[in-house]
């Protein structure tokens, strides 16, 4: 069995990184906040850079903020690239996106240490505004990244708090001079570790799930405009309530997601109300919709079903209702390729393994544009994420980083299928 095939990686000291960027942003009771390109997240990024520069990588960081950071093969051409996100949402935890960079520094440090040298390139990189919970579309930096977003729609994206991402990209200092979209040779494969953030794995005691698919996604905002009016002395039959019709519609994602069944989900997280006041009948209401499906037929049909809804319903009340779309992706497949290596390292690794789709966004589903692409998942205590108690064991994650390390060898040292 050649050297590499023995080799570890050191979890202590991936596990002492993830606590150390936790720090950055951390709440008090425990979580992260580090909303992308917040003050928290330039403290964090600034962290990771340096971690990169003392491994000796080579770092760029392109125009919408994207940090790259390589180390040279014996010989040239693309990269394999690790990455993920270190961008959280308002009640994020340690491990979302962030074990996937530093899962990806944990495998360079290894390799550094073993005085290893791989065929390819190595990559790892940090992609901008991934959880889209500030600015919307979610994986913005690594869509922007394989050219699937323009440089001036990125910038002119504005937030939920009112700033934009060029504003707030300039305030920080990120925004670099790297260009942006991919070069041809930007990735030769891609792999990304992270938390499945769901409950299948933790369940059935699984330590590893090689991803086959992202499922797909389905944002949209809607705005509801009554009539404000008091409270007390407005009939019922005269009233044109924005507030019942969101009510109305959030109620409705729920059923339909039931009645669609199998893999669809709703959600209403984003509720703007106003006047907001206990004795004035709602008139401006802005929320948004989350609907996701493995099944893009599915998808487009719980799609037709809201709609419809919000229309009879706004109509019926003598609410007048816009909507704007803030992000749509179709399911995306991952490279067999990847798959299988995952799998098989995960076997020789003596880990137990599970084929399984992703219920969450992630910047994996983005690179699979440009090259084979993959995904590694390690369990999520009871299945909880997006919340300040999302935990993994270190030995889990111990074990993800290992199967990580081996099939980024894998990948680094052969040709992987061409893309088409
Ligand atoms: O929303 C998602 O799936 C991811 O957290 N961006
Ligand atoms: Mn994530
Ligand atoms: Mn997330």
């Amino acid at each position: 069995m050649s050297a590499a095939r023995n080799l570890r990686v050191d979890g202590d000291r991936l596990v002492a990184r993830l606590k150390a960027l936790g720090d950055v942003g951390a709440l008090p009771g425990g979580g992260v906040c580090r909303l992308a390109l917040s003050p928290e997240d330039k403290a964090g990024r600034d962290l990771v850079v340096g971690w990169m520069k003392e491994l000796g990588l080579a770092v760029r960081i392109d125009r919408l903020g994207n940090i790259v950071g390589t180390r040279a093969g014996t010989q040239g051409g693309p990269p394999v690239m690790i990455g993920s996100h270190i961008d959280t949402v308002r009640t994020g935890g340690l491990y979302d996106g962030n074990l996937g960079v530093l899962a990806g520094l944990e495998v360079i440090a290894t390799l550094n240490d073993a005085g290893i040298a791989t065929a390819s390139p190595l990559a790892v990189a940090a992609f901008t505004n991934e959880e889209g919970a500030r600015f919307q579309p979610d994986m913005m930096g690594s869509l922007a990244f394989v050219g699937g977003l323009d440089l001036e729609t990125a910038l002119a994206t504005r937030g939920i708090d009112g700033a934009t991402v060029g504003e707030c990209l300039d305030a920080i200092g990120y925004a670099g001079d790297a260009p942006l979209g991919a070069a041809a040779n930007a990735a030769k494969a891609y792999v990304e570790l992270h938390i499945e953030q769901g409950p299948v794995l933790d369940a059935e005691g699984v330590a590893i799930g090689a991803v086959e698919q992202v499922q797909g996604i389905s944002w949209t905002e809607f705005t509801f405009t009554g009539v404000s009016n008091h409270a007390g002395t407005t009939p019922m039959r005269m009233r044109h309530d924005a507030g019942l019709v969101a009510a109305a519609v959030a109620v409705e994602a729920r059923r339909i997601a039931e009645a669609i069944g199998g893999d669809q989900v709703a959600t209403v997280g984003y509720w703007q109300i106003g006047p907001n006041l206990v004795n004035v009948v709602p008139n401006a209401v802005t929320i948004t919709v989350d609907l996701r499906n493995t099944d893009e037929v599915l998808l487009k049909k719980a799609e037709a079903m809201l709609h419809a809804f919000v229309g009879r319903t706004a109509a019926a009340e003598g609410v007048t209702a816009t909507h704007r779309s803030l992000a749509r992706f179709e399911p995306v497949p991952f490279s067999p390729t990847v798959i299988d290596r995952v799998a098989a390292n995960a076997a020789a690794l003596g880990l137990s393994l599970k084929r399984m789709p992703s219920g969450a966004g992630h910047d994996a589903q983005m690179l699979a544009r440009i090259c084979p692409a993959g995904m590694i998942f390690v369990p999520s205590k009871g299945g909880i994420s997006h919340n300040v108690t999302e935990h993994t064991d270190p030995a889990e994650i111990a074990a993800g980083a290992n199967v990580l390390l081996h099939t980024v060898l894998d990948l680094a040292s052969g040709d992987v299928e061409s893309k088409e």
